[in-house]
């Protein structure tokens, strides 16, 4: 008999795993993931792994590695110490590590190069982000696929959107959206233009719920001053839609139980967190709130609900554009900066100008190369630990399913220094997580639930300070109207999990471009360049160009800066032109 245990990778499934006979498979009987695991957990155990731990390019033991970053972190100062912490693995005991980094007054990141501009627009609105239950999803009429790649990186969701109606509203012709009724395949960085005018449309087609705006929703008067404040026509021939799609939108969303997902492809701008914060009042003004089939689904706050006992530093830098050269001692966890942080050139430059630096984790990559210690962690399979999930209600056990010498635990790892620098406070592991469990979680059948997602999200209150839905009323757009160069996309490939696993190394191009498969370009935008193989994709519009997330190079062409709010990341705020080289 196989043992249960689940898959550690960030991504809005958590599928429940099968480990029997040293093989990973589906587990048949989870509601959601139904028995069958994507292309990246079936790589993971023919990954080669980082298997002894590396000071200064040469192989030592663990009891020596262990030992000099002790050595290490007793000579420098907490404020010129920086632990940065990425999601390679998605489960929480990683988080114990910086328990440690805590206690010891390091300083910490903030803020994501992820969700985290489009999270802050849907806490405006609705206090806190929560999604919709799939069984709820599977009752919609109509659901509306808003820049997240469901085929690719939410497969499991699939099945539960059969027979339904479909809107893509997604710049490339993904696999949904060739099945879809109604694809708009939109200008990148426009979906706020675009939702300006479905709010127009709505109200002009009276389908404006006036007894939830009246109970339940904040500055709804503002609301309509600012979508007026857009003429329809403008808007229209701007965003280059027709009479006949709005039409054909209006017509599958009127009266029908909708859903719209909502991916990070919107939200990869300065204004991330008003795209968001619009899309969900385009969908209040539905007034479908809690109602079976109806609701709206960004990623949500999986530990809603949940008490997480790990310590947090109170100094902290946005993750995005942390400057490593300014520590003395920088410890990097689950992460690879040095490929997935936008501004790649100046990220590498920090690295090499910070005196000391430690990887800590499965593969050698970009990061692991420019660090003067390496530190082979175990893989989930070889420790205890529990997730959470962004994408369902369910909370996952991973117990301990086989050893990985001459490797070390977070759990291991923050022990270790506990001990070293006499720190108190930490538990066993067991205990960390049956805390955790015990906190919110409910047993389900064989499965465990997160108890505060029983019911349908925001059905009886939103979690604003007047746990009122607040309306947007205002954005700041930067306009790029002068710009002619070509719009970058940067969204997840199916073979890798950003840089883990099968990485893609091409730029894709639209055929009007006039380049030919193999073809090697120089992609430069105003914050960098890099060489790239071409592909020809008919997927894409003339106007835009695709570089997959994980694919080398891809972020010396992206830039730095934060978004307006959330501390997040605006990987798609470059645009770029292309050279042929050979
Ligand atoms: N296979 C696989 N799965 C993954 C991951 C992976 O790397 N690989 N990564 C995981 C992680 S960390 C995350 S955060 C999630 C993210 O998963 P998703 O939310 O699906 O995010 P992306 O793939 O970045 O982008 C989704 C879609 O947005 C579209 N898009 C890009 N720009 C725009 C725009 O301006 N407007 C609109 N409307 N659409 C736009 C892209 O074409 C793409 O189809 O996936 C997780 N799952
Ligand atoms: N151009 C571009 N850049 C992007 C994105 C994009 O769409 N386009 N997406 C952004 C997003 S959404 C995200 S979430 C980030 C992700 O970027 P990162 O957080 O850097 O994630 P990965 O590239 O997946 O690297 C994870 C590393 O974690 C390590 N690891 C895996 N499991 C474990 C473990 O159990 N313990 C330890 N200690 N380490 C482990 C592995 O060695 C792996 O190399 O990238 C961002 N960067
Ligand atoms: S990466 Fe996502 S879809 Fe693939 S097995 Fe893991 S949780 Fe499931
Ligand atoms: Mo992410």
């Amino acid at each position: 008999m196989g043992k249960l245990t689940a898959c550690p990778l960030d991504c809005y499934d958590g599928c429940s795993v099968v480990y029997e006979e040293g093989k990973l498979k589906g587990d048949p009987n989870h509601p959601f993931t139904r028995g069958y695991l994507c292309p990246n957990l079936n790589s993971f155990l023919a990954t080669p792994t980082i298997l002894k731990p590396i000071f200064k390019g040469k192989e030592i033991s663990l009891d020596e590695a262990l030992e000099i970053l002790n050595d290490k972190l007793s000579k420098v100062t907490p404020d010129k110490t920086l632990y940065y912490k990425g999601n390679g693995n998605f489960a929480l005991m990683g988080n114990i590590v910086g328990d440690f980094f805590a206690k010891f007054g390091a300083v910490f990141t903030r803020g994501s190069l992820c969700d985290s501009a489009g999270e802050f627009g849907v806490k405006e609105a609705v206090g806190t982000s929560l999604h919709m239950s799939f069984d709820s999803i599977a009752k919609s009429e109509t659901i509306i696929v808003w820049g997240r790649n469901i085929e690719t990186t939410n497969s499991h969701m699939l099945p539960f959107l059969k027979d339904k109606n479909i809107i893509v509203i997604d710049p490339i012709v993904t696999n949904i959206a060739k099945e879809a009724n109604l694809h708009i395949q939109i200008r990148p960085k426009d979906d706020m233009k675009l939702a300006i005018l479905l709010a127009r449309f709505f109200v002009m087609q009276q389908m404006v719920d006036s007894d939830f705006i009246e109970n339940r929703c904040e500055n709804f008067d503002y609301f309509i001053d600012f979508i007026n404040s857009y003429r329809v026509k403008f808007l229209m021939r701007d965003l280059g839609i027709s009479a006949k799609e709005i039409n054909h939108f209006i017509d599958l969303v009127d009266g029908k139980k909708c859903a719209f997902l909502v991916g990070v492809g919107v939200q990869k701008y300065r204004h991330g967190h008003s795209v968001l914060h619009m899309i969900y009042s385009l969908f209040a003004m539905l007034g479908n709130f809690g109602k079976e089939g109806c609701g709206v689904s960004y990623l949500s706050n999986s530990s809603f609900g949940f008490e997480l006992p790990f310590e947090k530093s109170s100094k902290s830098e946005p993750i995005v554009n942390v400057d490593f050269s300014k520590y003395d001692l920088c410890f990097i966890q689950g992460s690879n900066p040095a490929n997935q942080m936008p501004n790649t050139k100046s990220v590498v430059e920090h690295l090499k100008n910070s005196p000391f630096k430690v990887y800590f984790g499965l593969y050698e990559n970009e990061t692991s190369s420019l660090c003067d210690l390496v530190i082979p962690a175990k893989s989930f399979l070889a420790k205890e630990d529990i997730r959470l999930s962004y994408g369902h209600s369910y909370i996952h056990k991973m117990p301990r399913l086989r050893d990985e010498d001459g490797k070390i635990s977070e759990y291991e790892l923050s022990s270790y220094l506990h001990k070293r620098f006499d720190f108190k406070g930490l538990e066993s592991e067991q205990k960390i997580i049956e805390e955790i469990i015990g906190t919110n979680g409910e047993e389900d059948g064989q499965y465990l639930l997160n108890s505060s997602c029983k019911d349908e999200p925001y059905s009886k209150q939103f979690y604003t300070d007047e746990e009122l839905f607040e309306f947007i009323d205002e954005i700041d757009l930067d306009e790029d109207e002068d710009d002619n160069r070509l719009y970058l996309i940067t969204a997840k490939s199916k073979h890798s999990l950003n840089s883990q696993f099968k990485r893609s190394s091409f730029v894709y191009l639209p055929r009007s471009l006039g380049f030919s498969d193999g073809d090697l370009v120089e992609v430069k935008s105003d914050f960098g360049s890099y060489n790239f193989v071409v592909k020809n994709d008919y997927r894409l519009r003339d106007d835009t160009i695709l570089i997959y997330s994980g694919t080398k190079g891809v972020n010396y062409l992206t830039p730095s800066f934060l978004s307006d709010e959330g501390d997040g990341a605006c990987y798609q705020e470059a645009r770029v032109s292309i050279v042929k080289l050979n």
